[in-house]
């Protein structure tokens, strides 16, 4: 049976989405390695003063540029491809998703410029009191609803397919890039209104101090299901993609599939307390509330884990592989996308865990704010989701470009390679975390270094110099990929693993938007409603801003 194909003008949109998060990720991984060294005592910024001035500036470019921008562009390309393959039909209203697209690009480059400019230090939580160009705002807001545009393209291509499916199953790839752009469209809510109700108006001047209590209350409604946002695109890699090209598996449970990620849409957002359990102005019970939201929302994780390696045991024992575990040997590992991916998901359980630690109340004292944290997010967004993107681009590109991969062996090789910094590297950062060395500090200038950081300060700089090799790898095997003279010899097959039982025996209730997204705002009014409405109504204006670079 032939694939559903896009049309070249299709191909192209896409593949802008990744040409501008490669060059994100181009520039804002050079400066993660500089931090990398900077803490083993190899202190690079000197060399760069009049281009970059502090390390601060550059852990600035490194998060905005990583962990916001490579991401978005390359979850809105990735969604776009999943919702036309998917729906097999086109965008209804193309124009509209390619406004998005702009605003979101020269949203970029408004922020780009107050930081590249040292106006705008202020790390990617953008914290007030610390008060960043206004410009840094205006930009982040287009890219926020320059995202927002694309999904309400999204919805509009969905509306007019199921008026001409009334009584399909909303085929996979598109119900979950549909899930997570409505997750995404609720949950930017709250940096919407901490950035116009109170950071861009306070420096713009027009009012003179801000509440840090409350701004970072809406920062973290945005802040925890930012997380899953940059998540459920690689779930969906997982559950639908990956096992087809491990082995030609299937998947193992589609109504588990589509559940877990219903759950993620209820229960992602009313846990933002995690991040602020130090925080004075939070009373304890909702601390405790949140944490144990948080604990629900491990669930739908452990159901992937458990769906996504049984449709992989599935493929591994279809190639012949027998044992409890000797099937994974037969798995499709030569194939670089495959590897990736794998790799992705094994370094998951241990973010997975560390998650879980930062989650429980008490061991949190002793986490919070300590190296222990980007140990934890290193795992998770720099490697379950950033090495899938990149395990996904493997055949993406092909597809989008007609371009055959450049050397798949060093795209393989290429994913090892991060696999095994990112060991090194996210390992001791959980250590020097648990020996208490903080986060957001330039270690290596820092007077009071014990003796027993020492040895894991090197290791860090050396994960970093070998995340380095395979981040440079990853970029010139894209590059090399882009320009490549050698064509595919016919259209590159999209990977789609089926489900064992037919879909359209799964329940039709998980084929319902209406419960699950009144059950999300319920409990989104339940349990943050009563604590905005307070720090709302006594709001205190009253930090001025402060520049400490
Ligand atoms: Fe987190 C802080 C709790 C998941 C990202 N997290 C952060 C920050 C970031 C981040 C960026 O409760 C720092 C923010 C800042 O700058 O301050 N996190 C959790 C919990 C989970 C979790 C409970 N985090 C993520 C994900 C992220 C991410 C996902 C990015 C994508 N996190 C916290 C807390 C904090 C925090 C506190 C605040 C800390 C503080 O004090 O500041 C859970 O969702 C994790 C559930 C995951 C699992 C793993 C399941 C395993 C799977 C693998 C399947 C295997 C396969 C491979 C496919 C239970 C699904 C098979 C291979 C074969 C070969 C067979
Ligand atoms: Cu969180």
């Amino acid at each position: 049976m032939t694939q559903y194909q896009l049309s070249t003008g299709e191909k192209k949109f896409i593949g802008w989405h990744l040409l501008a998060a490669i060059l994100a990720f181009a520039v804002g991984s050079f400066f993660g390695p500089l931090q990398a060294f900077e803490h083993a005592g190899w202190d690079l910024y000197p060399y760069l003063k009049p281009l970059i001035k502090s390390y601060y500036q550059g852990l600035t470019i490194h998060g905005v540029l990583n962990a916001l921008v490579w991401t978005t562009f390359f979850i809105m390309g990735f969604l776009t491809f999943n919702v036309i393959f998917g729906l097999k039909r086109p965008l209804k209203n193309m124009t509209l998703n390619k406004v998005g697209f702009w605003m979101m690009v020269v949203g970029v480059l408004t922020a780009a410029v107050p930081i590249l400019a040292n106006e705008a230090t202020v790390l990617f939580t953008f914290y007030p009191p610390l008060k960043a160009n206004p410009f840094f705002y205006i930009g982040l807001t287009l890219v926020v609803v320059g995202s927002w545009v694309e999904g309400w393209g999204f919805f509009m291509t969905y509306a007019a397919w199921r008026k001409e499916h009334p009584n399909e199953r909303t085929p996979f790839i598109a119900f979950g890039s549909l899930v997570t752009t409505l997750l995404w469209q609720i949950c930017t809510l709250g940096v919407a209104v901490e950035i116009l109700t109170m950071l861009l108006p306070w420096s713009l001047g027009l009012i003179e101090g801000v509440d840090p209590q409350l701004a970072r209350t809406y920062f973290w409604f945005t802040g925890h299901p930012l997380v899953y946002f940059w998540l459920l695109p690689a779930y969906i890699s997982w559950y639908a993609m990956l096992p087809k090209q491990a082995g030609g598996g299937k998947m193992f449970s589609d109504s588990l599939a589509r559940l877990a990620f219903w759950l993620f849409l209820v229960l992602s957002t009313p846990l933002g307390f995690h991040h602020q359990y130090v925080d004075p102005g939070v009373p304890p019970v909702w601390k405790f509330i949140h944490a144990m939201l948080t604990f629900s929302v491990f669930f739908p994780s452990l159901m992937t884990a458990f769906t996504v390696i049984a449709s992989l045991e599935y493929a591994g024992r279809k190639q012949g592989g027998t044992g409890t575990l000797r099937w994974i040997g037969k798995l499709n590992w030569s194939n670089p996308s495959v590897a990736a991916q794998l790799l992705a998901g094994i370094l998951f359980f241990f973010g997975g865990i560390g998650g879980l630690a930062n989650a429980s109340y008490n061991v949190n004292l002793v986490l919070h704010n300590t190296a222990f944290v980007p140990g934890h997010f290193h795992l998770t967004v720099a490697t379950a989701v950033t090495l899938s993107f990149m395990g996904i681009s493997y055949w993406l590109v092909p597809y989008l470009t007609g371009k055959k991969l450049w050397q798949p062996k060093w795209a393989t090789i290429q994913a090892w390679v991060w696999f095994i910094g990112m060991i090194i590297f996210s390992n001791s950062m959980h250590v020097l975390g648990l020996l208490g060395a903080p986060r957001r500090v330039p270690l290596g200038l820092a007077p009071y270094i014990p003796a027993e950081w020492n040895s894991r300060l090197f290791q860090v700089g050396v994960g970093g110099a070998i995340l380095f090799v395979s981040g440079v790898l990853y970029l010139v095997v894209m590059y090399k990929t882009a320009t490549n003279k050698q064509t595919v010899e016919s259209e590159v097959e999209v990977p789609i693993a089926e489900a064992m039982q037919d879909p359209a025996l799964s329940p039709v209730w998980l084929d319902r938007w209406s419960p699950w997204v009144y059950g999300a705002l319920a409990l989104i009014v339940i349990v943050y409603g009563p604590q905005l409405f307070d720090m709302i109504k006594n709001i205190a204006l009253t930090s001025p801003g402060f520049r400490v670079w």
